[in-house]
């Protein structure tokens, strides 16, 4: 990516030729991995045979306010919207909800909603009790938070399943011929895609699962060898545990090649040789460039991802919207997004706003979010939790 001195992105249509590195000298592999080979113990539970992840929690944000769950709970209950004063109403009144909506839209604005999503919600809030008869003793600003609260996690709260790993073992164990649960990862450069698939694969391991990783950003130069020294960081990590992981091992064409193939060519392989999932990382790509964007439609047809992850970072504010919109849209008709993996959380205060924005727009569940550099930081995003801070 190519930042502006003002700090801003640019997002320039301009030929993607000059992001085509693989033509310069390789890069040393230790230079491109940062990750750090420790382990947080930490990071999840074992419930059953299944080894879940943790959600997030505010002591892995990065928060810059000071508000916590506590002072938002306290402040509900004394009623910090002290502009609306009426208590023994028989119904709620438009100015009663307006001036409660106007309060909790700079809330939401602050936290990083963008004024047209936080308008929506508070239309639908608006809508949703306008006219309801109001209980003794209860205050409007209490009604309209409650059903702000409603909202926002009808908001969060995936429409489809997101339970990934009941996902991957139906698939791998129903049939007769095993083929691989297919997972691939998208974004735009640098977001942390590489880094987030290696993190995926982490938690697939201690699901004792066989993983194959498809080298298929065949494009920046480096890419295939910062794949490799995960791969073989994730090799000693489990090494170090051999009973209670899995095993990993990388799928590579070197560069050059046409990242649909080498997709089509990795899940074959994996199919072959009893891999339980194969995980495709993919090239960078700027979400308007429309050369790069429009081969993700073959992608699709040719390594055929039975979910396809999208990484946005949790700093990108309202371009995390329309990138999401991009990618949704290049795999074709037929074919969309499934989930978003927010990442760098650790690096931003203030990103369950745009977390919102993204659902919101798209309809698209967070599947997990990034913590940090280790493997072990990656989280899952709790609704209750993420709405009580939207609301703080
Ligand atoms: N602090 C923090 N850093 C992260 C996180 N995820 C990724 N990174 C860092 O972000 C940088 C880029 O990560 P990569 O995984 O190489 O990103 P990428 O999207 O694969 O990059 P390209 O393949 O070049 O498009 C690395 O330095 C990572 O360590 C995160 O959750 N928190
Ligand atoms: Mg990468």
């Amino acid at each position: 990516r190519k930042w502006n001195m003002d700090g801003s992105f640019n997002t320039s249509d301009a030929d993607s030729s000059d992001l085509d590195l693989s033509k310069q000298s390789t890069p040393g592999p230790e230079s491109s991995v940062s990750l750090n080979v420790n382990i947080d113990k930490n990071w999840g539970d074992i419930k059953g045979e299944d080894f879940i992840v943790r959600d997030l929690v505010n002591d892995i944000m990065n928060d810059d306010s000071d508000q916590n769950l506590q002072t938002s709970n306290t402040a509900r209950s004394s009623g910090i919207l002290s502009s609306v004063t009426s208590l023994f109403g028989s119904s709620v009144t438009d100015s009663d909800i307006d001036a409660a909506l106007s309060t909790l839209k700079d809330r939401l604005i602050k936290k990083n909603v963008t004024s047209e999503v936080a308008d929506a919600l508070c239309e639908s809030v608006k809508s949703s009790i306008s006219g309801t008869s109001k209980k003794a003793f209860t205050r409007s600003d209490t009604i309209v938070t409650n059903a702000m609260e409603q909202s926002l996690k009808k908001v969060l709260t995936p429409s489809t399943s997101i339970d990934l790993l009941h996902d991957i073992k139906s698939k791998i164990k129903g049939g007769s011929t095993k083929t691989p649960y297919v997972l691939s990862i998208v974004g735009v450069n640098g977001v942390g895609k590489s880094t987030s698939l290696s993190k995926v694969a982490y938690w697939l391991l201690q699901n004792k699962m066989k993983i194959l990783i498809a080298a298929c950003d065949t494009f920046r130069s480096g890419a295939v060898e910062q794949l490799r020294v995960h791969v073989s960081s994730l090799k000693e990590l489990c090494s170090r545990d051999p009973t209670h992981t899995g095993d990993i091992d990388i799928f590579e064409q070197g560069y050059g090649k046409d990242a649909a193939i080498t997709a089509r060519d990795a899940v074959s392989y994996g199919a072959k040789n009893g891999y339980d999932v194969v995980l495709i990382d993919t090239a960078g790509r700027r979400h308007n460039d429309q050369r790069l964007m429009s081969s993700l439609e073959k992608f699709a047809n040719l390594a055929k991802p039975d979910k396809i992850i999208m990484v946005a970072e949790a700093l990108v504010g309202t371009d995390a919207v329309q990138q999401a919109k991009n990618f949704n849209n290049a795999f074709g008709p037929s074919r969309n997004v499934d989930y978003f993996l927010i990442s760098k959380c650790d690096t931003v205060g203030d990103m369950l706003g745009t977390m919102v924005n993204m659902t919101y727009t798209t309809q698209i569940p967070i599947i997990f979010v990034g913590t940090g550099q280790m493997y072990t930081d990656l989280r899952t995003l709790s609704v209750q939790w993420a709405v009580s801070k939207l609301l703080a």
